[in-house]
C-alpha cells in the first residue's frame, strides 16, 4: 500500500484479501477506530475540562480506583460496539463481569471483543502517554444466542485480530489482523489514521529493558539477577542497558518493538500472578509481539497458549525482542 494509505484503506484491502470475508470484521474495526478517535478527543481535553480530571470515587471489582477517563472510554468503546451489530458480546478489564448484548442483531454477530480502554490509567492526570487494548475473538457459541463467559476464555491462538492505541504526544493505532502489525497515526486536522509504519518487526535485540525497579526486593532470585546483568558493564555485549519505564504498558511496549528492548511484569511474593490481566493486556500484545516477531511469555509459557480460566485473571508477563526475552528465560 502506498503513501497516504488511511487505516480504512487498510482494513478493506487486508479483508478483501481473504477468502470467504464478509466484511463483518471491517465494520467492526471501522466501530473500534471510531471509538478511539472519540476517546482520543476527549484525552486531549484532560487538564482543561475539570470533570474529566481525577477519580470517581468509586472503585472496580479489582478494588482499583476507577479515573473519570476510564470511565468515559469504557462507555464509549461499549456504546459503539453495542451500536453496530457484528459483536455479541464485550468483556472490559472496567465491568465486573461480560456483557452480552440482548439486541437481536447483535446476538447475530460472530465476534466478541475483549478491552482494556484506558491502559496506565495512573498517568492520566499528568499528561503521560496511555492507551487502549484491544483483542477480537470468534465466538464458540452459536450465533443467534446469547454470548456466554466461553466465548471470551479462549486461547490466544484464537485471537482474529488485536491491536492497541497509543495516546501520546501524537496518536497511533496499531493493528495486526495476523498479517504482520502496521502503525497508523492520527491526523487531527483531518480526523484520519494514516499508515505511518508498515509492517513493524522488533529488531532482533535492544538496549532497552522496562521494568517497576520498585518491585526488586519481591522478584524471584531468576528475575533480581538478570536485572543485575542488565545493569553490568560489559563493552563487548553493550551493557550496561538502559533503563525506559513509563508506566503504561502499551507505550513501553510500543517503544520497545520500535526501538528492540523487553518489558517485564513479573510475579512478585505479594503478587505471585504478577499484576497484568492475561485476557485484556497480555494476550493481545502477546498476539501483536509474535506477528512482529517477538516472543511473550509468563517465563515457562506461551502467552498466547494459557488457557484462561476466569476474566479477570492476571499473569507474569515478559514481552519484548527475540534475543532479549531468550536471555533472560536462561536466568529464570
Ligand atoms: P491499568 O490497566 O490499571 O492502568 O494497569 C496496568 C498498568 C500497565 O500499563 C503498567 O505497565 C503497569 O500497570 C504499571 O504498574 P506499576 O505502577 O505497578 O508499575
Ligand atoms: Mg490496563
Amino acid at each position: 500500500m502506498g503513501k497516504f494509505t488511511t487505516l480504512g484503506e487498510h482494513i478493506l484491502h487486508s479483508q478483501y484479501a481473504k477468502a470467504n470475508s464478509t466484511g463483518e470484521l471491517t465494520h467492526l474495526l471501522s466501530c473500534i477506530r471510531l471509538a478511539a478517535k472519540v476517546v482520543n478527543s476527549e484525552i486531549n481535553k484532560a487538564g482543561l475540562v475539570d470533570e474529566i480530571m481525577g477519580k470517581m470515587g468509586k472503585t472496580n471489582i479489582q478494588g482499583e480506583d476507577q479515573q473519570k477517563l476510564d470511565d468515559y472510554a469504557n462507555r464509549k468503546f461499549i456504546d459503539a460496539f453495542e451500536a453496530r451489530s457484528q459483536i455479541c458480546g464485550v468483556a472490559s478489564e472496567e465491568e465486573d463481569s461480560y456483557i452480552a448484548f440482548e439486541k437481536e442483531s447483535c446476538r447475530n454477530g460472530k465476534y466478541v471483543v475483549l478491552i482494556d480502554p484506558l491502559d496506565g490509567s495512573s498517568n492520566i492526570d499528568v499528561n503521560v502517554s496511555i492507551g487502549t487494548i484491544f483483542s477480537i475473538y470468534r465466538r464458540v457459541t452459536p450465533i443467534g444466542s446469547k454470548a456466554e463467559l466461553k466465548d471470551f476464555l479462549q486461547k490466544g491462538t484464537e485471537i482474529v485480530a488485536a491491536g492497541y492505541v497509543v495516546y501520546g504526544s501524537s496518536t497511533i493505532m496499531v493493528l495486526s489482523v495476523g498479517q504482520g502489525v502496521h502503525g497508523f497515526t492520527f491526523d487531527p486536522s483531518v480526523g484520519v489514521f494514516y499508515l505511518s509504519h508498515d509492517n513493524i518487526q522488533f529488531p532482533k535485540s535492544g538496549s532497552i529493558y522496562s521494568v517497576n525497579e520498585g518491585n526488586y526486593p519481591f522478584f524471584s532470585d531468576g528475575i533480581k539477577s538478570y536485572l543485575r546483568y542488565c545493569k553490568e558493564h560489559d563493552d563487548a555485549s553493550g551493557r550496561p542497558l538502559t533503563s525506559r519505564y513509563i508506566g503504561s504498558m502499551v507505550s513501553d511496549f510500543h517503544r520497545n518493538m520500535i526501538k528492540g528492548g523487553i518489558y517485564l511484569y513479573p510475579s512478585t511474593t505479594l503478587a505471585p500472578q504478577g499484576k497484568l490481566r492475561l485476557l485484556y493486556e497480555c494476550k493481545p500484545m502477546a498476539f501483536l509481539a509474535e506477528q512482529a516477531g517477538g516472543i511473550a511469555t509468563d517465563g515457562q509459557n506461551r502467552i498466547l497458549e494459557i488457557e484462561p480460566t476466569e476474566l479477570h485473571q492476571r499473569c507474569p508477563f515478559i514481552v519484548g525482542s527475540p534475543d532479549m526475552v531468550n536471555k533472560l528465560k536462561e536466568f529464570l
